[in-house]
């Protein structure tokens, strides 16, 4: 039983529910807690009732970052040693789509980690943050990329040399939050998103996530070239003939993921 989560394989139909669930440390990232999440995807991921993953921490806190105080006595041979990397690198490589509720901080690798999730709900209380800066570091899982790609350059320079956090409403005029809702809505809304998502061909789903996730590591010619693949493989599939078919007779389709 995992330690440090709370995970709900089907908090609503096809749709599984990842807490962090170390409260009293603002859920600190410690090593113990990413491997849990990362065995916790892989399993939702080959889960066939799952079809799309909501990732939160509590009111508070998504995450302050990684677990300072383990942290703070290793050397650098210890970080190459512990290969936290093949961790971070597990759950980025998860198929399905994950939403990250996020309310209260998500600083350093909590940041980081609502950013490998496909999509950002936050709660207007949420705050984002490379603070890495100010304890003698910088970002290690992503945080000069994925931000950078996503708010820009001048803004995740100011972010990750500065320190600083930003709201809620800030993630959301720089593109960082999809939405942002009241506290009390954060999660059910988090989750009404992906029930929505969740009622789509999984399989279109999946690649058309693959596919979007190009855009950051391929060049336009190639991505588009990947894209066209994953575009006829779909034809390959009862879910496209299934989800036309209902168009044309006017009917909700039913995918079954084949
Ligand atoms: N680590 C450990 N404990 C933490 C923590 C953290 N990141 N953040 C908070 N806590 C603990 C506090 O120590 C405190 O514990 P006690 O003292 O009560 O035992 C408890 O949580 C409550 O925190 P505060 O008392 O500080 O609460 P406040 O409301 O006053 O302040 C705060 C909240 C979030 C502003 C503050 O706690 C804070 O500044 N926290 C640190 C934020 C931070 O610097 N985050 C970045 C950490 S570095 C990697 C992948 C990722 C990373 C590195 C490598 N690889 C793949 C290699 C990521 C690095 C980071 O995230």
């Amino acid at each position: 039983m995992p330690e440090f989560i709370l995970v709900n394989p089907q908090v609503a139909p096809f749709v599984a529910h990842l807490q962090l669930n170390r409260p009293k440390e603002l859920n600190a990232l410690n090593l113990e807690l990413m491997l849990e999440i990362k065995e916790a995807l892989i399993q939702l991921d080959a889960d066939p009732k799952v079809r799309a993953i909501v990732i939160s921490g509590n009111e508070r806190a998504f995450a302050a970052g990684a677990d300072i105080k383990q942290m703070a006595g290793r050397t650098a041979m210890d970080m190459l040693k512990i290969d936290q990397f093949s961790t971070w690198d597990s759950i980025r490589k998860t198929k399905k789509p994950m939403i990250a509720a996020v309310s209260g901080f998500a600083l350093g690798g909590g940041c980081e980690l609502a950013m490998i999730c496909d999509i950002i709900i936050a709660s207007e209380t949420a705050q984002f943050g490379q603070p890495e800066i100010n304890i003698g570091i910088m970002p290690g899982a992503g945080g000069t990329q994925r931000l950078t790609r996503i708010v820009g350059k001048n803004k995740a320079m100011e972010l990750v040399l500065t320190g600083t956090f930003i709201s809620a409403q800030q993630a959301h005029y720089y593109g960082l939050a999809n939405k942002v809702v009241p506290i009390e809505f954060y999660l059910s809304e988090a989750i009404k998103m992906a029930t929505l998502i969740a009622e789509k061909s999984p399989l279109a789903v999946q690649l058309a996530k693959e596919s979007v996730l190009r855009a950051y590591e391929m060049p336009l010619q190639e991505a588009l070239y990947f894209e066209r693949k994953n575009f006829y493989m779909l034809f390959a599939s009862e879910d496209q003939k299934e989800g036309m078919a209902a168009f044309v007779e006017k009917r909700k389709p039913e995918f079954t993921g084949k």
